[in-house]
């Protein structure tokens, strides 16, 4: 851990790792803390107390009851999603049975999460402590760089990262791809989107069951596009977004698909007092995608924000089946954010609509990075579960 960016990460203070041994909590002369397992068989058990004692002085010292993690094959392989979840913790504790494993019981009363590296069996949890520790790390602030965070999102969508290429522009008689040496941003954006949907189904055609296509949309105050734009950067890498504030997206033809996710940002989700900064730098750890060209806004009333971007009045009296004249669903799977009174109004629209609606979400999450990044991770967990 001392080398590279968690060494990096230590000497900045961004986390700290701290080491107990469980044999300094053993009940006996001898410091020993495993014994014969009852009912007989070859190895032997790691005792129940001395781990205990080993946890509960951990509790002690933070003064509050951690998340405990033990490291056995005998679990859920990590995967991103949890990684990102455990890096929301402030302390976590990773328990880790060496030669051995350890009396069912005070795993039974301490182990709050039960994590596999991979289904192979290591000589210990040790290692497995360390690939844990390692990624984790990689979401703390502080701990990567903002141009290595920006380049790091590629299981994000659960799909892989498409290829990459530098000079030179030939190599072993081998040219990099013309559409990167363009310069038209939209298209590699799609095309990278593309390559990385093709290598996925090529090398891991088991991460496609698990990705899905967001699509957002948006109404309400100027502020609501801004906040889509961020909520589904923080979703997705490859999210796209709509602003139906435009009349003419208002009659365009929308079919959702069971793979896809909705994401509707509605009005309360930007009053005039919320934040939403013109620049996150790197904030969400992703990436920033230029959203999609909104076709046909000819004639809108437009008025030129301070980024040269164009922003559309707002008519509160359009009612959701105007609005929404071509939005439809098929099992599709919504998540609403806005006022209550307007989530009220949108589900039951939605569900009309054969959408889905898998979580409300409080406009407060605009409020500040980590409450935005909690809201993703919650909503692509809930995403995953509803498929
Ligand atoms: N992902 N191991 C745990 C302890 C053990 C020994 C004997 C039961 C009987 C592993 C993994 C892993 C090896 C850690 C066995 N348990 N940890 N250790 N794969 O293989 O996390």
């Amino acid at each position: 851990m001392g080398t590279s960016i968690t060494g990096r990460a230590i000497k900045n203070g961004s986390i700290r790792v701290d080491t107990v041994n469980i044999r300094d909590f053993s009940t006996r002369k001898t410091m020993r803390v495993d014994d014969y397992p009852y009912g007989g068989g070859a190895g032997m058990v790691m005792e129940p107390e001395p781990v205990f004692r080993a946890v509960k002085s951990v509790e002690a010292r933070i003064g509050r009851k951690p998340r405990v993690v033990y490291m056995t094959p005998q679990a859920r392989v990590l995967d991103q999603t949890k990684v990102e979840s455990l890096a929301q913790e402030k302390d976590l504790v990773i328990l880790c049975g060496h030669y051995e494993g350890i009396d069912e019981r005070v795993l039974q009363e301490t182990v709050t999460d039960y994590i596999s590296i991979g289904d192979y069996v290591l000589t210990g949890g040790e290692l497995g402590a360390l690939v844990l520790i390692d990624a984790v790390s990689r979401f703390v602030p502080g701990v990567l760089s903002n141009e290595e965070s920006s380049q790091f999102e590629s299981l994000q969508d659960n799909l892989l990262e498409y290829p990459q290429y530098t000079r030179p522009e030939v190599w072993h008689q081998q040219s990099v791809p013309p559409i990167l040496l363009s310069g038209d941003h939209l298209k590699i954006e799609e095309w990278r989107h593309e390559e990385s949907l093709k290598r996925t189904k090529e090398r891991r055609p088991d991460l496609l069951k698990n990705s899905y296509r967001v699509i957002c949309v948006s109404y309400g105050e100027p502020g609501a596009a801004e906040n889509g734009r961020l909520l589904t950067e923080s979703v997705s890498r490859y999210g796209e977004y709509m602003d139906y504030n435009r009349r003419k997206l208002q009659k365009t033809l929308l079919r959702m698909k069971p793979w896809n996710l909705l994401l509707l940002v509605m009005p309360g989700a930007a009053g005039e007092d919320s934040a939403f900064p013109a620049e996150m730098p790197g904030a969400a750890g992703v990436e920033k995608a230029k959203p999609a060209a909104i076709p046909g806004a000819a004639g809108e009333e437009k008025t030129a924000s301070a980024e040269g971007k164009t922003a559309v009045r707002y008519d509160p009296s359009v009612p959701f089946a105007e609005r929404f004249r071509g939005l439809y669903g098929s099992e599709t799977p919504a998540v609403l954010v806005g006022s209550d009174d307007e989530i009220e109004k949108a589900s039951a629209f939605l569900e009309n609509r054969k959408f889905r609606v898998i979580a409300r979400v409080s406009p407060a999450v605009f409020g500040g990075d980590s409450l935005l990044r909690n809201a993703a991770l919650d909503i692509r967990e809930k995403v995953l579960h509803f498929h």
